[in-house]
């Protein structure tokens, strides 16, 4: 991997964290797209800003649900699209402070998930359609894209970037160290220097030397000689890539998959189509496979709750990352072949192999032939009868299905297949 990528190798060891998507959309409760998608003016929005009011809001409880569920480092919404704040900035009104929360509701996150031992990031959108000085008529997400009365409006990009500019310095500065800065997103010419991004990307390193940013400023991460905005990481958005990622170059880029756990990111009180702990522990087995994170998210409701659905699949991947957990922290691509059976991950000189699709007779591990010291059930430590050095007989069904940790003397010298 490039050395520049070295700022990203702690999180990426990290390997599952929790994305929040929280804001005055829960309230209308269609998804965070709802004013674009509906066209709803700011006047016709106002009301959820007058009302919102979340009663039942307690990060301490969000930080214990993603330390059972084994995540390691949320990114929150501190400002979506809507351009609507949690955090109590001082260049805006259109803040939480300002609602009956009547608070700084970012500072309650920072600190619960601090105290529960896990990583802090920030969502921050690009995008504003509160805004007055960002581009609305003729813009193609905005919500009064095509309203006629927008169209001879005066505005100053500036302005808005001086804005912008200003609430990611605020961000930065009032809240202790802050792990990542997860910005969203880029688009047509809203890219790159539209957003005077290396200016903005030299402040954050000035304010945080240590944050790791997410590639959605713009640019060429997958360049070798690449822009300074290009960013730590790459964001593939609801798919794993089918091979990791690799650059121009063939050197890996650090990634992290952000999936939703139903078909929405904000919350949604119709949508059901919850994703299974199965297709969630195998999402994340894929992803550690290819050198990847997953980053899950949760569309906490108006009150300030975590739907019980996600509560439950988080409950139980954590569940079973409690006692699997050693094949995914720290673990990344195995030099082996990928099996027809399911995926592999490797961390050192212990291989482990994650058996989605039992198929009938013994388990071929293809090019470990003689290379294998023990073999483990990684689930209860239980010992694997290894038949001949090529297969194994035995295998216990977890949510992920079986399970088996091949536990390798001096594996990885021994793994150039
Ligand atoms: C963006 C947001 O619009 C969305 O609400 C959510 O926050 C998500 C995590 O990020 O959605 C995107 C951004 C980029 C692409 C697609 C959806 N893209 O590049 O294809």
């Amino acid at each position: 991997m490039n050395a520049r990528f070295e700022r990203t190798l702690p999180l990426m060891k990290d390997r599952f964290g929790l994305f929040i998507h929280w804001g005055l959309y829960a309230i209308p409760a269609r998804g965070e797209w709802v004013r674009s998608q509906e066209r709803i003016t700011n006047e016709q929005y106002q009301p959820y800003f007058e009302e919102f009011n979340p009663v039942l809001y307690d990060p301490r409880s969000w930080a214990k649900a993603a330390k059972a569920a084994g995540q390691k480092y949320a990114v929150l919404t501190t400002k979506h699209h809507d351009g609507f704040c949690l955090f109590d900035s001082q260049l805006t009104e259109y803040k939480a402070t300002n609602t009956p929360a009547g608070r700084d509701l970012i500072r309650e996150y920072v600190e619960a998930f601090r105290a529960e031992g896990i990583k802090v990031g920030f969502y921050y959108s690009l995008i504003d359609w509160y805004h007055d000085d960002y581009p609305a008529y003729g813009d193609r997400q905005h919500p009064m894209r095509d309203d006629e009365s927008f169209k001879d409006k005066e505005m100053n990009f500036d302005r808005y970037l001086d804005y912008m500019h200003g609430q990611v310095r605020e961000l930065l500065t009032n809240y202790g160290k802050i792990d990542i800065m997860w910005f969203d997103f880029s688009y047509d010419d809203m890219t790159g220097e539209k957003w005077r991004a290396t200016e903005l990307i030299q402040m954050i390193r000035s304010l945080q030397p240590d944050i790791v940013i997410d590639n959605r400023l713009g640019g060429n991460i997958m360049a070798k000689e690449h822009e300074i905005y290009a960013g730590d990481f790459f964001s593939p958005e609801q798919i794993i890539p089918p091979e990791g990622i690799v650059n121009d170059a063939g050197e890996a880029i650090p990634w992290e998959a952000c999936i939703t756990l139903n078909d929405h990111w904000g919350y949604h009180s119709t949508d059901r189509n919850y994703k299974s702990p199965r297709q969630v522990i195998r999402a994340l087995v894929e992803c550690v496979s290819k050198n990847g994170n997953l980053l899950l998210n949760v569309g906490p409701d108006a009150k300030g709750e975590i739907p019980q659905e996600s509560l439950d699949i988080l409950a139980a991947v954590g569940a079973w990352l409690h006692r699997n957990g050693d094949s995914i922290y720290g673990c990344g691509i195995a030099e082996l072949p990928k099996p027809e059976w399911g995926r592999y991950t490797q961390r050192g000189n212990k291989l482990y192999a994650h058996v989605f699709d039992r198929g009938i007779g013994p388990i071929y591990f293809q090019g470990l032939k003689g290379r294998i010291k023990k073999a483990r059930l990684l689930s209860d430590g239980s010992e694997l009868h290894v038949q001949t050095p090529w297969m194994a007989d035995q295998y216990s069904d977890t949510a992920s299905g079986a399970f088996i940790h091949i536990a390798g003397g001096d594996l990885p010298d021994e793994l150039d297949t």
